[in-house]
Parts: C-alpha cells; structure tokens; sequence
C-alpha cells in the first residue's frame, strides 16, 4: 500500500472490505477549510466507492480541529455510526498555539477512541507549511482523507475473521 514517497491514497481496491450497509460519521474542523473540505470530500467519496450509501454519512462541521473532540463524542454518542473519521488541519503559527492545539486534539481523540464501541480514526494535519497541507490534500501526496476513509472501513472489519 505505501509508497516511497508515503502516498498512502493509492491503495489496492481489493485488499478493502466492503462498506455496504455501513454508516459513518465525518466531523469536519472549518479551520483551513480549503485543506479540511477537500479531506472530506475525498472521504465521502472513498466510502461511497467502497458501497456506503450516501444517506448513511451523516457530516457535521466544528469550528476548529479542537472541537473535534465534542464533535467526535458527539457523534459516538447521538448517531449510530459504524466509525467517526475525525477531520482537522493545524499549520503552524508564530506562537506555540499550534503545538497546544496539536496535542491537545491528538489527545483528546486518543482517548476517545480507546473509550468508543467503535473505531473513531485520526485525520488531523498537522503541517509547517501550507503547501505541506496542499501535498496532503489532492496534492503530491494523496489525499489523507481517503486514507481515513479506507482505515475506518478496514477498522469496521477489524476482528471479523
Ligand atoms: N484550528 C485549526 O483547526 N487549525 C489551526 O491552524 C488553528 N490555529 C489556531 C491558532 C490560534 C492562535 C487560535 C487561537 C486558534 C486556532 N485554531 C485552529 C482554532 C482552535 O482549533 C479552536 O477552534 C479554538 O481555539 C477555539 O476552541
């Protein structure tokens, strides 16, 4: 699946279970929303190339990446949802916000995933640049949100066999 260059969005359709009558929760950050969209949209279309219905996404949108802490949480808690993919991007600033920021939502959705029933998967940027976030959303690298959408469709699965 990897790559050299660590492009992970070129994957092999095969090696992916089925998504078919799956549901999923996307907690998208509007912070960067010209990087985090493009995550999103990528992800959607990912899980509904995989069989998920449409009507089975159920979106919701947070202000910034550290919202999505409550927003994962609550979607665990109010949809029922096979897997949350949780979507944010951080570039770094000119004070330590970002590490703040960083470390706090990485935190935060750790343990959320170690509490949920089911899987709740990590699609926080974290990038220097905004060309490295560029690289990461349709660019030279993939697209991380299709990333995510595979990893939560192979998480579903997880422990199947
Ligand atoms: N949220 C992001 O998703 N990405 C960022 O790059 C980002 N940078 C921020 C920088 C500063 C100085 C502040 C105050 C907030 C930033 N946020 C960012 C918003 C943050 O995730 C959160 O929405 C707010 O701190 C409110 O809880």
């Amino acid at each position: 699946m990897a790559s050299a260059l660590h492009n992970l969005s070129s994957y092999d359709a095969a090696s992916v279970p089925s998504a078919e009558g799956l549901s999923f929760g996307i907690v998208v950050a509007d912070w960067n929303d010209r990087y985090t969209y493009a995550m999103a949209d990528a992800a959607i279309e990912t899980l509904k190339a995989h069989g998920a219905l449409e009507e089975d996404i159920v979106v919701k949108h947070v202000p910034g990446s550290f919202e999505l802490i409550y927003g994962a949480a609550w979607m665990l808690e109010n949809v029922d949802v096979d897997a949350v993919i949780a979507i944010g991007c951080v570039i770094r600033g000119d004070t330590p916000h970002f590490d703040y920021i960083c470390q706090g939502t990485t935190q935060g959705l750790a343990e959320l995933n170690l509490k949920a029933e089911v899987p709740v998967i990590y699609g926080l940027l974290t990038c220097n640049t905004p060309e490295q976030a560029e690289e990461r959303c349709g660019g030279r690298l993939g697209n991380k949100g299709t990333e995510c959408a595979i990893t939560a469709i192979k998480m579903v699965a997880f422990g199947d066999e």
